[in-house]
């Protein structure tokens, strides 16, 4: 099977988790939009999507799904979106594609996050991805520096990308995050963090890995 078939499975694996006459958080990515192109044939069954990117609203919208403003919902039974890394606890790294503040405020408001992912992203210890740190502009020298005073590793800039948010992007080689709960906070609390690809304080509750020999659920 090709990874794209791997993502496919898994995006049509997560429908059933798709709660009747609520709203839906929808991720970004790949496998994000594998999702959405499986909720398009059941789009007549839910209220509504909250969109975690301009590029999956724009993909929603384009299949006649309702996108809603999260500040008009009060609750969201559900988040799907996919993930870079993932350790055996449901922690993720989140964030190559750039639009992790948006993902992380989605759920923030979703009752269960299930993410989807090809059995690519499974990892022993969160790092090998490079760990996505979206800043405000004018900080990215400071939070770069005390990055690597603070944690070790190796910042680079994400060449010519601004989030929907107007941000730059630190990606962060070199991280061997073993405590994947308290580097997320503390990585939060360097000044002109807007937030970071660690997806640890709030976990996957079940992640979905497509795997050559069928869908495997982790929870
Ligand atoms: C989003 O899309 C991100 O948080 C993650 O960076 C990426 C995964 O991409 P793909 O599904 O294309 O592998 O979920």
């Amino acid at each position: 099977m090709t990874q794209d078939e791997l993502k496919q499975a898994v995006a049509k694996a997560a429908i059933d988790y798709v709660v009747p006459e609520t709203i839906i958080g929808v991720g970004t990515g790949s496998t994000a939009n594998f999702f959405i192109d499986e909720l398009a044939k059941i789009k007549h069954t839910i209220e509504g999507t909250v969109a975690s990117s301009e590029a999956s609203a724009a993909r929603l919208k384009g299949h006649g799904i309702p996108v809603l403003d999260l500040n008009s919902v009060a609750e969201i039974s559900v988040y799907i979106d996919g993930a870079d890394e993932a350790d055996a606890g449901c922690h993720l790294v989140k964030g190559g594609g750039g639009a992790l503040t948006r993902e992380k405020i989605v759920l923030a408001v979703a009752k269960k996050f299930v993410c989807i992912a090809d059995e690519s992203k499974k990892v022993g210890v969160l790092g090998k991805f490079p760990l996505p740190i979206e800043v405000i502009p004018m900080a990215r020298s400071y939070v770069a520096r005390e990055i690597v005073k603070r944690f070790g590793g190796e910042p680079v800039l994400r060449d010519g990308f601004t989030t929907d948010n107007g941000n730059v992007i630190l990606d962060v080689h070199g991280l061997q995050i073993t405590d994947p709960v308290a580097l997320e906070n503390e990585l939060n609390g360097i000044v002109g963090v807007v937030t970071n690809g660690l997806f640890a304080a709030r976990k996957a509750d079940v992640i979905l890995y497509g795997t050559p020999t069928g869908v495997e659920k982790v929870e």
